[in-house]
């Protein structure tokens, strides 16, 4: 399997995340690549290829100008307002002001475009961002040529938090959303994104929908219980012509493999009945019992079967990295999930 992949991720190293109301060092940091690298390099798993630059076009195409720009200039509005530490949204529009005016000043202004506090904007970022949607782009690409039945696009930063004009949960530029809006407009009719990481995708819920055209199911944690707290639920279906089109599966603190893989093999069912041109999955090795801000329990050896089991819809696949921050085990973890979407573990 071909992974997309570029060291550019090393750019964004931001050094606090607010956390139990303290600032801690980032679960999402750059030494979560350096153990997939290994992982990959050590069960040879396949080559690795530098993006290509798509160019911000791709980007707005999924994401507002506004925000775009506003991701771009951040850290320099931050720095040019005096604040000493690492910019970090403290307000923000809420049920008892839900205003869509966008403040001047910076510290008002990244309250706007934020989902929540606990990510940190600061020097590049806002090129990290850009390039992991380019090793998104880079592997769409390949599938949408069919050149390739499988690609892994190794993105850092995530992606699959940030909504077309908000951030947050470490996701800045929602990548797969991003590639599945690339594959439309490639020629693919219909795109389905599965979306394995612990956590709901709630920004690419959002952006897709009221389409039809995107397929958009995901299994995580209760958001009773699990971040993002307010999307995720099991009677969000889609809106307009989007309804029917959005599954989400919420399952329990303490869920087993067991009890995913239901989720998931009804997840599975939808997809085919769908008729997608493509899969996007949306990974994240959160899911695993040792995962330090996660609470489900699937054990190494799962990540073989889940790849297994998606790889049984036999459509071409693109795999996307969101999260995972059990760091010595990531790797592993990720790489084991691919030998079995591969079928060759
Ligand atoms: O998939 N998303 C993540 O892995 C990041 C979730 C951020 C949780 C922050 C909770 N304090
Ligand atoms: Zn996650």
């Amino acid at each position: 399997m071909d992974i997309i992949y570029s060291e550019d991720h090393r750019l964004r190293a931001s050094k606090t995340e607010l956390y139990g109301g303290e600032l801690l060092p980032p679960f999402e940091c750059p030494e979560r690549m350096d153990y997939i690298l290994a992982a990959i390099r050590d069960r040879g798993l396949g080559t690795i290829h530098s993006p290509k630059d798509f160019g911000r076009e791709a980007i707005t195409a999924i994401h507002d100008e506004g925000f775009v720009t506003f991701i771009e200039t951040c850290w320099q509005e931050w720095q040019d307002a005096g604040f000493k530490g690492e910019a970090i949204a403290s307000a923000w529009p809420s049920r008892s002001m839900p205003s869509t005016r966008i403040p001047n000043f910076i510290d008002g202004k990244i309250g706007y475009y934020t989902l929540a506090s606990e990510t940190s904007i600061s020097a590049g970022t806002a090129e990290a961002a850009y390039t992991s949607a380019q090793v998104a782009l880079t592997g769409a690409e390949q599938i949408s040529q069919g050149s390739q039945q499988r690609i892994f696009s190794l993105c850092r930063p995530p992606g699959h938090h940030a909504s077309k004009d908000q951030y947050g949960g470490y996701c800045f530029y929602n990548n797969a959303a991003i590639t599945a809006q690339y594959m439309r407009d490639q020629g693919a009719a219909k795109i389905a994104i599965l979306d394995v990481d612990f956590h709901h995708g709630n920004g690419t819920q959002a952006i897709f929908y009221d389409r039809d055209d995107v397929l958009f199911l995901s299994i995580h944690g209760d958001p009773a219980d699990a971040f993002p707290y307010f999307l995720g639920h099991e009677d969000e279906k889609g809106e307009g012509k989007g309804m029917g089109y959005n599954f989400n599966y919420p399952l329990a603190p303490k869920t087993p493999y067991s009890t995913w893989a239901l989720a998931l093999a009804d997840a599975l069912n939808q997809i085919s009945t769908y008729g997608a041109d493509a899969l996007i999955v949306s990974f994240g090795a959160d899911t695993f019992e040792y995962d330090p801000i996660s609470f489900f329990k699937l054990t190494s050896n799962d990540f073989i079967d889940m790849g297994r089991k998606i790889a049984t819809l036999h459509l071409p696949t693109l795999t996307v990295m969101e999260g995972g921050y059990a760091v010595e085990e990531v790797g592993t973890n990720t790489v084991n999930f691919l030998l079995g979407l591969e079928g060759s573990s």
